[in-house]
């Protein structure tokens, strides 16, 4: 069935909120106001709002490094993120985590530093929900690089042996940091991994938003109905650098030019003109809303309070008998 109108514009503006916190916290380094580096996933934005947009606010979420679409996709708010990002008291962790954000009440765990070392711990979480017969899923959302870790076996093995509820989503960006995947992957694509394992799998166009948003949709609805876990490839391509201070120079131009004609919001743009479902003016409207939305929770984030120096010692050790 063809997603509704209503869902179309809103995954529409959820990638419009993430390419524009994006390019604010590039112009706010840019502009020397944070000294924050940022992994961005510009051209990744149909992946992260499609692979988030089917699930349920209780269904929990592995994210990764790169940008924020995962974590507006499944319901974070720039302001939280802001505030976390600069290191505040009224951060998501009180401006413990910053890059690495998380959010009990949304279910985000957290975000690992070392990649891979959480593989295995959402096989268990997806272990737990069966066993506590939650029908809640986890997603593992994944970059290509990471399924090279050594982690992914024991994860996927487990996972497929006692049928959980647990969808491996892997966003090929085609670079694991400054390689090309051709460099460090014999193969075109991960997904078929899976079948070593007897996980189902597909591998879909990573640029279009429904085509994104339906094949997740359709992984989540088998790991919930009991039928174990379930793999999904989206192809795309990271049209930023690795992070922020990326001096770059190995990727190969014709590539940009390729895939900047397939841009995601491009794409979901043409056709919500062109099915007439949003006009050019309520698009313009839609965009200066947009950035006002982000200017105003940096704004608010950059002005709120810093951590005190007994805030260090808060939320680390049990505080009963420690000091
Ligand atoms: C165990 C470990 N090795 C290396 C790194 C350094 N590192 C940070 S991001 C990254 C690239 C990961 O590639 P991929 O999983 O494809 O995700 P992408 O960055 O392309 O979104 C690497 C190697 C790390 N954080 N952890």
């Amino acid at each position: 069935m063809a997603l509704s109108n209503e869902k179309i514009i809103e995954l529409y503006r959820n990638m419009l909120l993430v390419r524009t916190i994006e390019e604010k916290h590039a112009k706010l380094l840019a502009e020397g106001r944070i000294q924050l580096m940022g992994h961005f996933g510009t051209g990744q934005e149909a992946v992260s709002i499609g692979v988030t947009g089917p699930l349920r606010k209780e269904d929990i979420l592995f994210g990764t490094h790169r940008g924020v679409g995962e974590y507006i996709g499944k319901g974070m708010n720039p302001k939280d993120i802001w505030a976390e990002y600069l290191g505040k008291r009224t951060g998501l962790s009180k401006g413990k985590g910053t890059l690495h954000l998380a959010d009990r009440d949304l279910n985000i765990p957290f975000v690992v530093g070392s990649l891979g070392a959480d593989w295995s711990i959402a096989v268990g979480t997806a272990l737990a929900s069966k066993m506590k017969k939650t029908d809640q899923v986890t997603l593992y959302f994944v970059g290509e690089g990471t399924c090279n870790q050594a982690d992914a076996h024991p994860a996927m093995n487990m996972a497929a042996l006692w049928k959980l509820p647990i969808v491996f989503a892997v966003c090929t960006n085609q670079f694991c940091e400054m390689s090309y995947m051709s460099e460090h992957c014999p193969t075109e694509d991960i997904a078929p991994r899976a079948a070593g394992y007897g996980i189902p799998y597909e591998i879909v166009d990573g640029q279009d938003i429904e085509t994104t948003y339906k094949a997740t949709e359709k992984a989540i609805k088998h790991a919930r109905s009991g039928k174990g876990p379930y793999c999904v490839e989206y192809k795309t391509f990271r049209m930023a650098l690795h992070f922020s201070g990326d001096p770059g120079g190995y990727v190969k131009p014709e590539d940009l030019e390729q895939w900047a004609k397939r841009d995601p919001i491009d794409l979901c743009r043409k056709k919500l003109l062109e099915k007439k479902i949003i006009t050019p003016a309520q698009d313009n409207k839609l965009w200066a809303e947009i950035k006002e939305e982000v200017d105003m929770a940096v704004e608010a984030a950059l002005s709120d309070q810093d951590p005190t120096t007994e805030d260090f010692i808060t939320d680390i050790y049990e505080q009963k008998g420690v000091l």
